[in-house]
């Protein structure tokens, strides 16, 4: 239901900011009460403002230590409108309802990071002011509350938008915030007396986290902490899933490896088609070619613009989210049809360099694999030399075994992904699986470039690959086996180069 601001409560710190929301709600004939300096604030706007301690009967004691905490403020704050028993109790002890609280509280933070002292720290903890958030969010059903001055234009926008009057989910989506306030407040208090272990503090803002539908699945809660709003607009499509944003994730990895027009096809974070090209519409064709069938529901991502010839192809497709850093805009009007899908386009986003994972107790924290062994980091080590056309496509390969579970082989030749094998236990396995898929689709691995993520721990899987034909075989090497391949290769007439950079994948 919509309510009309009679009554506002205002005690903030910084009072920056803040002359403009007052003026606007004086102009709606609203009522101030205010504590000591921000009464002064008000007066000084040559608007009238009644004192807390007038309507408590009470002065602010203790040093200002309690100066809002009282029946006759909380009552106003807390009084269920609805409830004639709400209703009489106020009439009783004449206490006004109370429906817009704006609160800025005592800079604990930054006072502790100004190195003051326990005492000047302490004082900074916020009692009245909290607590005066936390009633106006608990009573968002009557009550607005303005818990930070990020706050103050949104409900300017608002009053004027609406003629002074709030909605139900505007106060919610207020208190919502205000919680967010109270709960990162208080999260900083906390570490402050519990140095040694302090919790993460995510940074205060709603835009920060975002709570999914579910997690990985429907049974498992999720959130999301980031700003996916500055990563990507979103043109078409329902919200990001758990699942979605972790395969975006390695969409946009294996993506920027590449510096042709290039796309690639995710399915549960590997690649199912790579391919660059000389047009996007090329490079499209080809990356579907590799498997149309794992492509089937499967995120779609690019380096180049989308053009109107491009998404028709597309569209063809049942797909879950499609990545590019542009669109045409008639490519749009054909991609947003549908209204399901997902279309993102990608800013540009400086990403971290390091990353986390939790496990057991505790965070394990690395690098992330940031580079690919050009021609010129590849060691030849058989009898038959890899060709620039070979080596180009051994390159290829190895940046898509990258960005590809463990164990992972890769086929790859002119530019596109032919079969992998991947997240198999055993390589012998990976390769199997890799060859079976060639031939699924259609696609002969013979000539073709194999890379490995890992060494070759036998021969076996390089006596496969000659017996196959196989053209040339890139593998980091290390193995105390790693003669035996090479012998193999030499046997089966195979070019082999060793790069020394494992690309394992767990
Ligand atoms: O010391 S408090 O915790 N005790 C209170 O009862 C109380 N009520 C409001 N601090 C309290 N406040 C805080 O005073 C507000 O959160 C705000 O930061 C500040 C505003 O004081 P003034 O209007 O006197 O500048």
């Amino acid at each position: 239901h919509a309510v009309k601001i009679k009554n506002a409560l205002v005690s903030v710190y910084y009072k920056d900011g803040l002359a403009p929301l007052i003026e606007l709600l004086n102009k709606y004939g609203v009522t101030f009460y205010s504590t000591g300096g921000t009464e002064s604030f008000i007066k000084d706007l040559g608007i009238g403002v009644e004192r807390v301690e007038d309507l408590t009967s009470y002065p602010s004691i203790l040093g200002g230590r309690v100066k809002t905490l009282h029946p006759k403020v909380f009552g106003g704050i807390l009084s269920r409108r609805p409830l004639d028993s709400d209703k009489e109790q106020l009439e009783q002890y004449e206490i006004p309802e109370i429906d817009l609280v704006i609160v800025d509280l005592y800079p604990f933070e930054e006072t502790l990071a100004s190195g003051a002292s326990e005492e000047d720290i302490i004082e900074k903890i916020d009692i009245g002011g909290i607590s005066l958030i936390r009633a106006a969010a608990k009573n968002f059903n009557d009550v607005v509350i303005i818990s930070s001055k990020n706050d103050y234009k949104e409900l300017e926008e608002i009053l004027a938008a609406q003629a002074g009057v709030t909605t139900l989910e505007q106060r919610k989506s207020f208190a919502k915030r205000a919680f967010n306030t109270s709960s990162h407040y208080d999260t900083a208090i906390f570490n402050y007396f519990n140095q040694e272990d302090p919790l993460p503090v995510f940074k205060q803002s709603a835009q920060q986290s975002q709570v999914l539908r579910y997690g990985e699945n429907p049974h498992q809660q999720g959130v999301f902490y980031g700003d996916l709003d500055k990563m990507f607009d979103k043109l078409n499509g329902k919200e990001l899933s758990y699942n979605n944003l972790v395969d975006v994730d390695a969409a946009v990895a294996i993506i920027d490896e590449f510096e042709d027009p290039t796309f690639a096809i995710l399915k549960h974070t590997n690649a199912c088609g790579v391919a660059s090209r000389s047009t996007v519409k090329e490079a499209w064709t080809a990356a579907l070619a590799c498997d149309p069938v794992s492509a089937f529901g499967g995120v779609l991502i690019t380096n180049a613009t989308v053009d109107a010839a491009t998404a028709t192809e597309i569209n063809q497709l049942f797909f879950e989210v499609l990545i590019a850093p542009a669109y045409d805009q008639d490519a749009v009007e054909i991609l947003t049809a549908k209204k399901n899908r997902i279309i993102l386009k990608r800013n540009e986003v400086k990403l971290p360099e390091q990353q986390f994972k939790t496990l057991l107790n505790g965070v394990i924290l690395q690098d992330k694999d940031n580079t690919v062994e050009g021609p010129d980091l590849m060691t030849t080590v058989t009898e038959k030399q890899p060709t620039e056309a070979q080596l180009a496509d051994l390159y290829f390969a190895n940046k898509i075994v990258k960005h590809t579970k463990s164990n992972t082989i890769v086929f790859a030749k002119d530019n596109t992904l032919i079969a992998s094998g991947v997240g198999q236990t055993s390589r012998v396995d990976a390769l199997k699986q890799a060859i079976e898929k060639a031939k699924a689709f259609g696609f002969d691995i013979k000539d073709s470039a194999m890379a490995s993520d890992a060494f070759f721990p036998f021969p076996d899987c390089v006596e496969i690959a000659g017996e196959n034909g196989v053209a040339a075989v890139l593998q980091p090497g290390g193995s105390i086996k790693d003669q035996l391949s090479i012998d193999m290769a030499n046997e089966k007439g195979l070019a082999m180069v060793i790069t020394g950079v494992r690309h394992f994948k767990h």
